[in-house]
């Protein structure tokens, strides 16, 4: 377990899970968290990347870093996807160990399992079958990520953990209309239908499909217990042991922002993978459980939104 003056690397440090890690971080005291800016450390420019790790010598290596997006940006930017995350995971893991850092988590992600499989998503689910199409690009590089964390313990004895997180939400994820993910982008559509007194919402696709959420605390909390106390080849779920329709998902946050007008669907938007819930019972066996609820969540979150993002969206 990592001490209070080991040598931590948070990368990705300022997204959605990255920025929850460096604040569960920083709580117990941890006093030498090795953080850079997208703007000072190219994670896809192996060199700079071999260049940093010579110099830092991490310890501890978190592995946040990536670019992601909702089912839409997912779709229509497939070669960003694969390319910018398969370089970010080869160059990262590789120079953490080749620089001698004693351990390393890698989060991949709940959609590269297979886009039909038996609910609760066990772990041996991976590779059981064929993924969904609309993020297949960027789960082919979350699966090398994967694949690269095993091969690397098995050849090297590197200490590499991978972490699979559901779908996440939480304080400083993006909120822009057209490229964030389906919780974000109904709480600005909703907080804006609410500003304008629009008659109606429309929501994207049949509304039916299903997704696990769960708070970037309540990750971060999982991932501090990983480091501490897992070691193995087996990659490890995180989620909230639930799931919502996003039919239900969009009424809860028209209640949290106070919208009273219609929702509309729009089946013209692709639905995605029609349900991933992730069976938790490995994570829970470390010890550690969801501890914000959905609403509670949501609520937390529209705060942050609304303190930090709306004045952008008010003048649109
Ligand atoms: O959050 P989302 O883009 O992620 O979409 P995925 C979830 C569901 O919400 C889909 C619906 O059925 C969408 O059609 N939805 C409804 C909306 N309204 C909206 C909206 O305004 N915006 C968005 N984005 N969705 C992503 C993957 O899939 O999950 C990523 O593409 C990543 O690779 C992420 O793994 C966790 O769960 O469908």
């Amino acid at each position: 377990m990592p001490g209070p003056d080991s040598r931590i690397y948070v990368a990705g440090h300022t997204g959605l899970a990255g920025s929850a890690i460096h604040r569960a971080l920083e709580k117990p005291g941890h006093r030498n968290l090795i953080l850079r800016a997208h703007a000072d450390l190219d994670l896809t420019d192996a060199r700079a990347v071999d260049g940093f790790f010579a110099a830092e010598k991490p310890s501890h290596v978190i592995l946040a870093a990536a670019k992601v997006g909702g089912i839409a940006a997912n779709t229509a930017f497939p070669a960003e996807f694969l390319s910018v995350n398969l370089r970010i995971a080869a160059n990262v893991i590789d120079s953490a160990w080749r620089h001698g850092a004693a351990k390393l988590l890698y989060l991949a992600s709940s959609c590269i399992y297979p886009r039909l499989t038996p609910q609760p998503i066990r772990e041996e689910a991976l590779l059981t079958g064929a993924l969904e199409p609309t993020n297949e690009a960027y789960a082919i590089a979350k699966i090398a990520g994967l694949k690269l964390c095993q091969a690397y313990r098995r050849q090297y004895g590197f200490d590499a953990i991978v972490a699979m997180p559901t779908n996440l939400y939480g304080p400083h994820d993006r909120f822009d209309a057209e490229s964030s993910h389906v919780l974000p982008a109904l709480l600005r559509r909703f907080y804006e239908a609410k500003l304008t007194g629009a008659e109606s919402v429309t929501v994207w696709g049949s509304g039916s499909p299903r997704r696990d959420f769960l708070h970037a605390d309540d990750l971060a909390a999982a991932c501090l217990a990983l480091l501490r106390g897992y070691s193995g080849e087996m990659p490890v779920n995180i989620g909230s042991g639930g799931d919502i329709a996003i039919r239900d998902l969009a009424q809860l946050i028209a209640a949290v922002v106070g919208y009273r007008g219609a929702i509309n669907f729009d089946p013209s938007r692709p639905d995605g993978t029609p349900e991933k819930r992730l069976d938790i019972s490995r994570i829970a066996a470390l010890g550690w459980r969801p501890s914000i609820d959905l609403h509670r969540g949501i609520e937390d979150t529209y705060r942050w939104y609304r303190e930090n993002c709306a004045r952008e969206t008010a003048a649109v």
